[in-house]
């Protein structure tokens, strides 16, 4: 599905007479969002508008290589000015300003060398609004841009939006879309608003086309994931045609990572553990865990998809990271035959999507029992459901979800396939492993988890 021709243009028309533009990605932000944000900011840049780009977390070191992270900021100014406009046509000579603060009131005072100034001299105005355009990219939610869009609500309320992206659970934000599921990166859909106009064509430098590739790769896991089309294929080729840097993306992405990183992965593959009944695979890391290896919470991104690769015949992929600030998040991902949001809804109040959800525990006294705690009750689920599945739908096992989007947002059209049906035995009776197993063999093909 390409973007309209009347999406297009409505959206380049609305860059073109913009002055003052702020862009912004999710935040917990990913490569894919940086970069897009980046590559909008370089055009703009070029095309001679005023542009602010936030990154809403410390942007990742490892991500330093990308053209213009210097200019990435994590505050949006929104100061309007307030302007008081003194009149003295009259004559008035001013000789001295000052002002000072009282019980919460600026006085401004005025001392003239010559004249006397009256109130009807006084005029007030507002100065210009910070920005005239915010574009927003790779962001499926308004709320997704965390604190500082529920900071500044009414920026967000005052400003026209251009909600740029690829999810498929995009909730058509703003007044103007660019909303391309079958793009497997935002940097894609952006590539595409690109090409559409000569000018802009001309615009895309070696420094661009390596933003716009970072995102491609990223997003697909190194066209790993069952989100790479043959068009982000003949997108990759193109951009390294036009001077993208891939080794320079590879190097930066994947082969540079910090030693409490590497060692934080070592613990969690180590510690991995498989329930063969329920094919549920886990790991845990403690803070404990973290502190010892001079780890954060956030260098645990990534375990899962590891986890996913390395053992490939399970059906409900799980990482519980223990929280600095009290609690536990669990990471989950599955096999076509688990619906791991309905699995989190159901158990913890979580949510997600079909194959990418999440859930968190506020409270426990042991993290390591609270994991046990926590891998009981979604087997008990699992099997349960297995059992209200074979007595009522008889083999519907994906469900939509109800669950608030707590994670995988980055969930694409191609993986909300239903798993094959359930196959009842002769006797009646449903043998719940055989059954797990089946709908597994189908998923070997399509195994990935896209971004
Ligand atoms: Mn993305």
């Amino acid at each position: 599905m390409a973007l309209h021709p009347d999406d297009l243009s409505a959206a380049r028309t609305a860059i073109q007479q913009a002055e003052r533009i702020l862009i912004m990605p999710h935040a917990n932000v990913d490569p894919d969002g940086i970069s897009s944000a980046l590559s909008c900011y370089s055009i703009f840049k070029a095309l001679g508008k005023d542009c602010t780009v936030i990154c809403p977390d410390s942007p990742p070191e490892s991500l330093k290589f990308m053209p213009n992270y210097g200019e990435l900021t994590q505050t949006i100014s929104e100061s309007q000015n307030f302007i008081i406009t003194l009149d003295c046509s009259s004559g008035v000579e001013v000789d001295k300003l000052r002002y000072d603060i009282e019980d919460q009131k600026v006085n401004i005072i005025v001392i003239p060398k010559k004249g006397k100034l009256k109130k009807s001299d006084v005029q007030i105005l507002e100065g210009m609004p910070s920005y005239d355009l915010i574009v927003i990219v790779d962001t499926a939610e308004l709320p997704l841009l965390g604190s500082l869009y529920k900071d500044h609500i009414d920026l967000f309320s005052d400003v026209p939006i251009l909600n740029i992206d690829h999810h498929i659970s995009n909730t058509q934000f703003g007044q103007l879309k660019l909303i391309d599921p079958t793009a497997a990166s935002a940097t894609q859909v952006l590539y595409q608003l690109f090409l559409s106009d000569e000018t802009w064509k001309r615009l895309l430098t070696p420094d661009i086309a390596t933003l716009l590739l970072t995102g491609l790769i990223t997003d697909t896991r190194s066209f790993q994931n069952p989100n790479t089309t043959p068009r982000s294929l003949e997108i990759a080729a193109e951009l390294l045609d036009l001077g993208a840097r891939q080794q320079e993306i590879i190097q930066h992405v994947y082969k540079t990572k910090p030693l409490s990183t590497l060692k934080i992965w070592g613990r969690a593959l180590n510690r991995i553990q498989i329930d063969p009944d329920s094919r549920i695979v886990w790991s845990a890391i403690s803070t404990e865990d973290m502190r010892e290896m001079g780890a954060v919470s956030k260098e645990t991104t990534g375990i899962l998809d590891e986890l996913i690769s390395t053992i490939p015949n399970a059906d409900v992929y799980i990482l519980f990271t223990e929280l600095e600030d009290g609690g536990l998040k669990a990471s989950l991902r599955s096999s076509p035959a688990i619906d791991v949001s309905r699995l989190a809804a159901k158990t913890f109040s979580g949510g997600g999507h079909a194959r990418a959800a999440g859930f968190s525990v506020k409270k426990f006294s042991n993290f390591s029992l609270a994991v046990v705690e926590c891998i009981q009750k979604l087997k008990e689920t699992i099997v349960q459901d297995r059992k209200e599945d074979e007595g009522g739908m008889r083999g519907q096992m994906s469900a939509v979800s109800g669950g608030q989007k707590t994670e995988g947002r980055n969930q694409k059209a191609e993986e909300k396939k239903e798993s094959p049906p359930v196959v009842l035995s002769k006797e009646g009776s449903i043998d719940i492993v055989d059954a797990l197993r089946k709908p597994s063999e189908e998923k070997k093909k399509k195994n990935g988890n896209g971004k």
